[in-house]
Formats: C-alpha cells, sequence, structure tokens
C-alpha cells in the first residue's frame, strides 16, 4: 500500500490513478473473481535432453479468457524459448521411453513427444498472435535472460484449448535445450524436425508439465 500511495501522490491525476491501481492490484490471482478456474502446471525438466528447466505454468480461467503466468529456472540464458498449450495426446509428459535418435544422440525431440502431449494449440507468445501458426515465431518468445523465463500475459485461448484444459488434456511445454552445454543452440543434434532451418536444440523440449 505504501508503494500505491507513493505513485499516486507523484501523478497529478491522482483520481484516475487509485483505480487503476486497485485493478491491477486485484488482478495479481484473479482468484477474487466470480467464476474463475484456476489450472497449475509443474513444469518437470525434460532430463534426457540434459535440461534441468523446471518451473511452474499458471493459468486463470473466466469463460475463453486466461491468465498465463510461467516462471521456469535453470533454462538457457538468452536465447528464445518457444512455449505452448499442447493438446490432442494423451494429457502426459513424455518419458525419457519416448527419446530417439538424433545425430547420433538419444535425445526428445518435439515430435517424439507428440503421442504423449499432441499437437501445438495455442503459442504462448510475449505479443501478438497465440494460435498454432505461432508456434516457431522466435522473435516474439521468452528470452531467459539469467536462466529464467517470468511470463505473464492475459489473452482468449481457443474453444479447444479450453476445452482441453478442462478435461486434463493440456500440457505446457517449454521448448529449447543446451544439450551439449555449449551455451548456445548448435548442430549437436542436427536440424529440428520441426523446422530444418532451426537447430534441433532450439525446439526439442527443455521443460514440461500437464495442466490440472
Ligand atoms: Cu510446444
Amino acid at each position: 500500500m505504501r508503494h500505491l500511495r507513493s505513485v499516486t501522490c507523484v501523478m497529478a491525476a491522482a483520481a484516475v490513478a487509485l483505480p487503476l491501481a486497485a485493478a491491477s492490484a486485484q488482478a495479481d490471482d484473479w482468484s477474487g473473481y466470480h467464476g474463475v478456474e484456476k489450472y497449475t502446471a509443474d513444469l518437470a525438466p525434460v532430463t534426457v535432453n540434459n535440461s534441468q528447466a523446471s518451473g511452474t505454468a499458471e493459468v486463470w480461467l473466466v469463460d475463453n479468457d486466461a491468465r498465463i503466468k510461467i516462471h521456469v529456472d535453470d533454462i538457457l540464458a538468452d536465447h528464445p524459448h518457444a512455449q505452448h498449450i499442447h493438446i490432442g495426446g494423451r494429457g502426459e509428459c513424455p518419458t525419457d521411453y519416448d527419446a530417439g535418435i538424433h545425430n547420433g544422440q538419444r535425445a526428445l525431440s518435439t515430435l517424439d513427444g507428440l503421442d504423449a502431449y499432441g499437437g501445438v494449440e495455442t503459442s504462448i507468445t510475449t505479443e501478438g498472435d497465440t494460435s498454432a501458426a505461432s508456434a516457431l515465431a522466435i522473435d516474439r518468445f521468452p528470452t531467459a535472460p539469467g536462466g529464467v523465463i517470468s511470463y505473464d500475459r492475459t489473452f482468449e485461448l481457443s474453444d479447444a484449448a479450453v476445452e482441453a484444459i478442462r478435461s486434463d488434456n493440456a500440457v505446457v511445454v517449454i521448448h529449447g535445450i543446451d544439450y551439449d552445454g555449449s551455451g548456445t543452440y548448435g548442430d549437436v543434434l542436427g536440424p529440428s524436425d520441426l523446422d530444418p532451418e532451426l537447430p534441433m536444440e532450439a525446439t526439442n523440449p527443455a521443460a514440461c508439465g500437464p495442466l490440472r
């Protein structure tokens, strides 16, 4: 409250500033809204990809309006990380047994995990389109400064995404790994099975969690 008051003092239009501040404070978790549904995904590292990235995805849902907050630690810093809601699979994260051999290395590509988590329905971008068409819009995904993703955006989900979330069939996947510890997306695993113009390290899953 001390912060709010000082902000209000600075602003000449105090009468305008106060309701705005109050609204954003309430929006912190959306839990005060009537009819809100809350879903959480514990994001676990995809260890077969030599990833230690882990964290949490939280989704507050009011009809099709979703506030999505994601926090991930220990992910490759300063590189774009595609993040999606996948649907239409088993509603699960893949296991090490789903991994394939890529450029002679055992790793889990995005397609290796398809039976478990399904295809991309929602691209959790930082701005603009959030459909599957933006699945690899690498200039509109978080870049994890310091190895941390801290994401918070409110946008409209498709009917299919909402239905999948409600029926325990939606999985949050954070992509982009550093398999060989080189500090960048390199060629150790060969080209991506999603886009041969990208290295596979840029698109393989780093962390995954089903929304419940
Ligand atoms: Cu994905």
